[in-house]
């Protein structure tokens, strides 16, 4: 067990992602349940994480699912109450999971007692809790788009205003210009932070700062300053480990988000790599293939440039992106053997590797007719590109290959109806793959992907070299070898990576033939060639 009260404790930790309503049902309403976290634990202790960061569970409308909260310091009884969350917390402790809380804090849902007290009237003293603009009906104070379809702008005839949303009309964007609410927040955190969690998520954090009137949302001018000051009246009185989901950081914004001094956040969750296989100047369901070059060339640059002044996260997949193995592996007939392999990559690099529930037992997308998707963006999509005139078949291709709820679908736990789910009606059709891919089988399979990440991870606590070695990529134009060095210490790691579905002349440098294999997704090496998906790593003791 890590011993979390040392200072960055969380560089040698891996955090495990859970999206609650889609994990364990206890209850047979079909939606997963705290009590089913509870259940499960003895699984993730088997693997080996240090931290659960669990998508909201705070009381919400489920407009989206739980990333719109009407009270922060409530449960949603579909997920259970504050004393199953205490339970959770408590349980966790003893198996050394911490549990890392997902603060969603630039918008709440317009069912949040700020926000219905804020449209009643100008003068409510909750009303600059939001951001209000003039303007007259159907005509919006500039045309600003919110995320999810439709103008940034609603209309509250009550107060003859219109409010601002980055996401769904029911998620206004609170007001991180007033004080007021910045303490609200603060003293919310710290009331969780009593409660025993051990670290949040901060979800579109870069996001809090906006000025719609200059058409700013991402990276605005304050950003940084109520970063500090957040960190100062609440992390920082803790020894937490924090990330921020920041889609608009580039390298520069990263040091300072995760600056060694702790002056803001641990780390940030950064989209560079996520974003390229998409046509340039396109959104996500605009599909591009894969550049394998660029991608490892964006990871490198990472490694190198956040190494000694920042951290790293390090994911491919969370509840909002396709799952990996189907969009950078191969969910056929190599799908173990690729799924190893983009395990073998991310958590030999270093940073804090987050896994994606399922993810380690290379759980796939999946193909659903239109009516049974039920996420909001997704939905949005399909009926903004009907409208527009684009054919049933792309749109749905575009849905195959990047709708959220890929990610969304129930976990599959063993071979029992609905993959052990639950024994109700799942929320969102569970994939029908779970009999041949479920946790009850791979855990009793050595070779499987289970045991496979378990072991990864068992790597990274063994060898300082897996969390602070420094990085160098070799082969650095070659299009499909990923291959790269780790050092520290004496001790250095060749983790080498065969991306695709083809063999590959290659050998081990000179200077490695003696080095031991610590892990690797075939069970022996053949001298000169790389076979399809092939990935190991070498260790060698570094005489001076
Ligand atoms: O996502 C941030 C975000 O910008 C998403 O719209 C993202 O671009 C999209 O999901 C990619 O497909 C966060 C949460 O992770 C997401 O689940 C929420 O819906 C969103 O914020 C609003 O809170």
């Amino acid at each position: 067990m890590l011993d979390k009260t040392q200072k960055n404790w969380w560089q040698s930790a891996v955090a495990y992602q859970i999206y609650p309503k889609s994990f364990q049902d206890t209850t047979g309403s079909g939606t997963g349940d705290l009590q089913g976290i509870i259940r499960r634990l003895d699984y993730l202790q088997t693997l080996g994480v240090d931290v659960l960061w669990l998508s909201p569970v705070f009381a919400s409308p489920q407009v989206d699912n739980g990333y719109d909260i009407s009270d922060y310091q409530a449960i949603d009884p579909m997920y259970g109450s504050l004393e199953d969350m205490r339970a959770l917390i408590a349980a966790g402790k003893e198996r050394g999971v911490g549990i890392m809380l997902d603060l969603v804090l630039n918008h709440s849902s317009d069912q949040h007692r700020w926000f219905r007290e804020a449209r009643k009237s100008r003068d409510n003293p909750f009303h600059d809790y939001y951001v209000w603009r003039d303007g007259a009906e159907d005509r919006p104070p500039n045309d600003m788009r919110a995320c999810f379809g439709g103008s940034a702008w609603t209309w509250v005839p009550q107060v003859g205003q219109y409010y601002f949303h980055q996401f769904a009309p029911q998620q206004p964007d609170l007001n991180w210009e007033n004080p007021r609410v910045r303490r609200e927040i603060y003293d919310m955190i710290l009331w969780w932070m009593d409660q025993g969690v051990e670290g949040f998520r901060l979800d579109v954090i870069d996001q809090i700062a906006k000025e719609p009137d200059r058409f700013i949302t991402g990276n605005g001018p304050r950003l940084h300053e109520f970063l500090r000051e957040l960190s100062a009246e609440t992390f920082q009185k803790g020894c937490l480990v924090t990330v921020g989901e920041a889609w608009g950081a580039d390298l520069e914004r990263a040091k300072l988000y995760s600056a060694p001094d702790g002056s803001e956040l641990s780390m940030v969750f950064q989209f560079e790599h996520i974003n390229l296989d998409h046509q340039p100047g396109g959104e996500k369901w605009d599909l591009a293939p894969l550049d394998f070059k660029a991608l490892k060339k964006c990871l490198a640059k990472w490694q190198t440039g956040l190494h000694g002044c920042g951290w790293n996260s390090l994911f491919l997949n969370n509840h909002d992106l396709p799952r990996t193995v189907s969009r950078w592996g191969d969910d056929g007939a190599c799908r173990v053997v690729s799924a190893k392999l983009l395990a073998t990559m991310l958590h030999g690099m270093e940073g804090m590797p987050y896994i994606y529930q399922g993810e380690e037992l290379g759980m796939t997308n999946i193909s659903l007719p239109i009516g049974e998707y039920r996420d909001l963006e997704s939905l949005n999509m399909y009926e903004e590109r009907k409208a527009a005139g684009c054919p049933e078949a792309e749109i749905m291709a575009s849905l195959y290959a990047r709708s959220r709820d890929n990610a969304r679908t129930p976990m599959q736990w063993d071979t029992s109806a609905h993959g052990g789910f639950t024994e109700g009606t799942p929320w969102l059709t569970e994939n029908p793959n779970y009999r041949e891919i479920n946790a009850a089988d791979q855990v009793a399979d050595p070779d499987s992907v289970f045991h496979y990440y378990r072991r990864l991870i068992a790597l990274r606590k063994t060898y300082p070299v897996f969390v602070h070695g420094d990085f160098t990529l070799l082969e650095p134009d070659h299009p499909n070898l990923f291959v790269y060095r780790r050092r520290l210490d004496g001790q250095a790691l060749l983790v080498i990576c065969n991306y695709g579905g083809g063999e590959t002349a290659w050998s081990v440098p000179e200077d490695w033939t003696h080095a031991r294999c610590l892990i690797a997704n075939y069970p022996d090496q053949i001298p000169g060639r790389l076979r399809p998906w092939e990935a190991r790593i070498l260790l060698r003791e570094e005489k001076e």
